[in-house]
């Protein structure tokens, strides 16, 4: 699925969905963290870390346009509040047209036959990279590597939406309805999303990470038999096996779509990232599904054959969130590590 010399097209997407003035909304932890320049450093970071340099040394080519700060150029057509709710849905605008674009560009890196990286930002770009991966590999699969489900939506009842199931009506927490095509997102329902094509078949995703499901997720992932791997699979079946299941299920000869939630691993293991939750994944466990979604190289990374991973997500890095002195340091090194071993680095 990749063409060879292997590149890999990475684009810096710094971006938050939710609104910029929740720091005036709330006092607590939650409130303090999201704000609209939260997440849209994350990218930033990683690049100034030296995330290029790490890929390059794996016998990589590097294909990277820049981490310009998308939101920004988008935001200002919103500053005057044209960006009204839609039922409990935060900045709807401004989440559409910002993943409309990011679509386009992954979209543009994986139709060359680049391995897409995304960096974000938050997990509302999902909608994007998943639109953009699925134009130019139909037959993939989504591994989604996350606490949560990412699978509320609004419920029609009569005319009207009901209010989202999502208990914050942060577009973070939608994507995967959208890219399912779930009551409640279609064109007619939410036309400012008409944009997003219903890519994402139940059987060609998989959850592994689970550990904090709202009510009306649990619903549409018995109605939908998705397959999850919850924080108790992992723990009963170690993550090895649980790997094995997740490809067996999806699909051993299928591209594959990885999208990473830091927040699927301990927050020990990465506290900077606004919706943290006890009891993730170890460092390995998290490292372990990047190395097993590429087949195993030969020798060199740069003369192997084409591998099934096409396009890896490394979401909700936020580097505005550091309880402790170190936490950001190390939240950003996780996510180049990560990157490392989804390319290639341990496997030898
Ligand atoms: N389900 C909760 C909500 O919708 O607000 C929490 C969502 C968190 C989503 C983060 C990105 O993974
Ligand atoms: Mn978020
Ligand atoms: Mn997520
Ligand atoms: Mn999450």
């Amino acid at each position: 699925y990749l063409k060879k010399p292997l590149t890999a097209g990475v684009i810096g997407c710094p971006f938050s969905c939710r609104r910029k003035s929740l720091k005036a909304e709330g006092t607590g932890r939650e409130a303090a963290t999201h704000a609209l320049n939260a997440e849209q450093t994350g990218p930033l970071e990683l690049i100034e870390a030296g995330l290029l340099g790490d890929i390059e040394a794996l016998g990589w080519k590097v294909d990277f346009a820049g981490a310009d700060n998308l939101s920004k150029s988008i935001t200002a057509e919103h500053a005057n509040g044209s960006d009204p709710d839609i039922g409990k849905l935060k900045q709807p605008r401004l989440v559409s047209q910002v993943n409309k674009e990011v679509a386009e560009r992954v979209y543009a890196h994986s139709s060359k036959g680049e391995l897409t990286v995304t960096l974000g930002g938050d997990h509302s770009l999902a909608m994007a990279t998943v639109s953009g991966t699925f134009k130019a590999h139909p037959d993939a699969a989504l591994i989604w590597v996350d606490a949560h489900a990412c699978l509320t939506t609004t419920l029609p009842e009569q005319d009207i939406n009901t209010p989202l199931t999502t208990p914050s009506g942060n577009l973070h927490g939608c994507p995967v309805s959208f890219l399912m095509g779930l009551p409640g997102t279609s064109k007619e329902e939410i036309p400012e999303f008409g944009w997003i094509e219903p890519v994402l078949k139940a059987e060609r995703l998989v959850y592994i990470g689970l550990r904090d499901i709202d009510e009306g997720e649990r619903k549409i992932l018995k109605d939908n038999k998705i397959k999850c791997f919850t924080m108790h699979h992992v723990d009963k079946y170690g993550i090895g096996k649980v790997v094995e299941m997740a490809l067996e299920h999806v699909g051993q000869d299928r591209p594959i779509h990885l999208s990473f939630d830091v927040d699927a691993l301990d927050p020990t293991v990465a506290p900077s990232t606004g919706t943290a939750v006890r009891g993730g994944l170890s460092f390995r466990e998290g490292h372990y599904i990047c190395e097993g979604t590429i087949r195993r190289f030969e020798g060199q990374v740069a003369v192997a054959e084409t591998g099934r991973l096409v396009s890896l997500d490394i979401m909700e890095i936020n580097p505005s969130i550091a309880a402790m002195e170190g936490d950001v340091q190390q939240t950003v090194d996780v996510g180049r590590s990560l990157v490392r071993c989804a390319l290639g680095e341990t496997l030898l």
